[in-house]
């Protein structure tokens, strides 16, 4: 998600050297976010132009950077309006690189200039129509497209404020974004705006604010009062064709609501953490506000009036320290990414699921599904949490894509030197896409020939890079070294891919159709487990002390049970064991009996009267279940001890809710156990060693 931060002061005198220590130190509390490359733009010497400065890597090399950069330049003249902007990039399009990195610009001149957060879907369209106009693209990023729409739309609209400019540009966006703009045309203003990713405004003036709320506007500015040829089709100037399909204007008109002080600060900022040391004072903007500073006044605008809308932004008082905001309510990174994942589902499947006419498209691998179709047998390799990841899908793969589905463990892949066929398909799936292990089976495979696909959450990674082609799992940074969000959304990378190999399968459609819904409905039904918090913490009261916790299921959630025990060891440093229901007489039952705690994951799906053989087994030899099943499934709840119910959903997505409990005990019972959350001991977030 990374980080936006922007600053504009009017009429209160700070110097660019203030002005980028105030940007580089706003980039500094974003540093938490993750990512992997960041940039600033301030004004040139002669204050008629932008200066930027980007750089891969940490903030402290851009620091250095600009250090380097204003050495021979004039940093030290105050200037009295000024707004500067900033970015931490995690990339999702196009490496991480110095081009890559943002603020990106609309031409050679630095015309306008924007820094993203998010993603937009149709930027490959938008990108076409621009190229079509002259437009020439220096990187790889879809925020580049932003930038040149507004300036396509400056030159086609000389009369638009800054702030209508960019009203106009996000009704052409599709997908997630926030925003924030400078333009050399529009000196001493700045333009935000959100949807989708989180944006705020913190005000600091010298006196109290006059007022506790913005009022929303919808029109257009009082200084652009000639009518618009552009929507006015009597007025069209001669030949100028329906170039970007322009959103009329909307006549009604407000006044500015600018605010009693003219001495005043704005800070543009991801969250409150880069803000919160100048002022406490903030505003949370919604989704397609359009928050516009122009003469010292900060004024928010809404293109279109819905019935729900309030009539004002309130101007909150944040009350909470730094620490607290950067993990949000949560204590620990990893109990924040698992309350993440509504959101980092619904992000991994953002622009590739389309729920209106049942089709997925996956970009990164389209042109290669012809070839996938003709491979000999798919192999999907991976170590810890990720390999788990296959180990939850190869059901669905086996089904959808009627091809072998070989699942393996990367360390064990390359110790018995595995034969590897031209006519492989060969998956490696890794949140950080340097995993030693997993990276060393791909080239492994790569020599072979195999045809190579990268599943990884990190763009410009090592297995991003070295695959013929791949998907960004798009689960944004996971911080907490147990993975959870990234789990998930592999999982469900992994499904789409499964529905795309099978979109022209008539006999699967029934199937795909049902699996479609199911992810449709994903979000809410994750949203209503993590709803289990507080039970799943009275469980692991009962549990902490214990010596060893055994976790049985089979068929769709046996990946769960193995999940499950990674994260409880690897958290709270007791032992755990995930065993294959169906495997119990054959071993396992001896550790059964009244003493051991167990867990036990039984749905109502093909093998449902198979597991619930194995949870009469445990009965008999004086276990206690604990047993996650589905809500209301009062067959299954007779069997247990404790009950943590479920919502229903497609069989082979069970295991994207069924796992969610087991990161929540292995969360409380690591807490409870006092242990490291974030960095458990003997761990690290990636393993580059093998
Ligand atoms: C699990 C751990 C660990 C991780 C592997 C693979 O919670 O994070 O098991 O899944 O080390 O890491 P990558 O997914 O980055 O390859
Ligand atoms: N999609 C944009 C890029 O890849 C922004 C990514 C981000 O949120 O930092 O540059």
């Amino acid at each position: 998600m990374c980080g936006i931060f922007a600053y504009l002061n009017y009429l209160t005198p700070k110097t660019r050297r203030e002005v980028l220590e105030y940007l580089v130190t706003g980039l500094k509390r974003l540093e938490y976010r993750g990512y992997d490359s960041a940039g600033v733009a301030v004004d040139s010497d002669d204050g008629k132009g932008i200066t930027l400065v980007k750089q891969t890597g940490k903030v402290k090399i851009l620091e250095d950077a600009i250090k380097e950069f204003m050495t021979g330049h004039d940093i030290d003249t105050p200037i009295s309006t000024h707004c500067g902007i900033s970015h931490t990039r995690w990339a999702t399009h196009g490496v991480p690189s110095d081009l890559n990195s943002h603020p990106q610009r609309s031409d050679e001149e630095n015309s306008f200039v924007v820094v993203h957060n998010g993603i937009i879907t149709n930027y490959k369209d938008v990108k076409k129509f621009l190229e079509k106009r002259g437009y020439r693209f220096e990187s790889e990023t879809d925020t580049e497209i932003i930038a040149k729409l507004v300036h396509h739309l400056y030159l086609q609209h000389p009369n638009y404020s800054f702030r209508e400019l960019v009203e106009q540009v996000i009704q052409q966006m599709e997908g997630a974004f926030a925003l924030a703009f400078k333009s050399k045309h529009f000196p001493g203003e700045c333009v935000a705006t959100r949807r989708g990713s989180p944006l705020l405004v913190g005000i600091k003036t010298k006196t109290r604010l006059a007022t506790d709320h913005i009022p929303i506007l919808y029109g257009k500015d009082e200084d652009n009062k000639e009518k618009d040829s552009a929507t006015d089709p009597e007025h069209r100037p001669h030949g100028a064709g329906r170039e970007v399909p322009m959103i009329p204007r909307t006549e009604s008109t407000s006044e500015f609501q600018p605010l009693e002080d003219k001495e005043v600060e704005y800070f543009f900022a991801s969250d409150a953490s880069a803000v919160i040391e100048h002022t406490n004072r903030v505003i949370y903007l919604e989704d397609d506000d359009v928050a516009a500073v122009k003469d010292g006044a900060l004024s928010i605008h809404r293109l279109k009036k819905s019935l729900d809308d309030k009539h004002a932004r309130e101007i909150i008082t944040l009350k909470m320290e730094i620490q607290e905001i950067m993990k949000g309510s949560y204590e620990y990174f990893m109990q924040k990414e698992i309350f993440e994942q509504p959101e980092s589902v619904i992000n991994t499947m953002r622009g590739r699921v389309n729920l209106v006419n049942n089709t997925v498209t996956l970009g990164g691998i389209k042109e290669y599904i012809p070839e996938i179709k003709r491979c000999r047998r798919l192999m999907l390799i991976g170590c810890g949490t990720s390999y788990h990841s296959a180990v939850a899908t190869r059901q669905l793969l086996e089904e959808l894509t009627e091809l072998p589905v070989m699942v393996e463990l990367a360390s064990d892949f390359l110790d018995r030197n595995t034969p590897i066929f031209r006519d492989d398909v060969c998956f490696f799936i890794s949140q950080s896409g340097e995993t030693a292990d997993t990276l060393m089976a791909l080239r492994y495979c790569k020599q072979r020939g195999a045809l190579i696909v990268g599943i990884t959450n990190t763009v410009g990674s090592s297995i991003c890079r070295e695959s013929h082609c791949g998907v960004h799992i798009n689960a944004g940074p996971e911080i907490g070294v147990a993975s959870t969000k990234a789990y998930t959304s592999q999982f469900i990378s992994l499904v789409m891919f499964g529905l795309v190999m099978s979109e022209d399968r008539i006999s699967l459609q029934t199937r795909r159709q049902e699996i479609l819904e199911g992810l449709k409905n994903l979000d809410s039904q994750i949203k209503e487990v993590l709803k289990l918090d507080l039970q799943v913490l009275e469980i692991a009261k009962d549990l902490f002390q214990q010596k060893s916790l055994l976790i049985m299921g089979r068929g769709y959630n046996f990946a769960t049970c193995m999940e499950g025990a990674l994260k409880v060891k690897e958290l709270t440093y007791m032992h755990c064991e995930g065993i294959m229901a169906g495997e119990l007489k054959h071993g396992p039952l001896a550790l059964v009996d009244d003493m051991m705690p167990i867990v036990m994951i039984v749905m109502r799906d093909c093998v449902y009267n198979k597991t619930i053989n194995a949870i009469q087994q445990v009965k008999a030899r004086g276990g206690q279940p604990i047993v996650i099943c589905e809500e209301n499934d009062k067959e299954t709840m007779q069997f247990a001890h404790k009950v943590l119910e479920v919502p229903k959903t497609v069989d082979c997505l069970q295991g994207v809710l069924t796992v969610i409990p087991m990161q929540l005990l292995s969360y409380h019972i690591a807490v409870l156990r006092g242990c490291n959350v974030d960095c458990p001991r003997n761990l690290a977030k990636s393993v580059t060693v093998e």
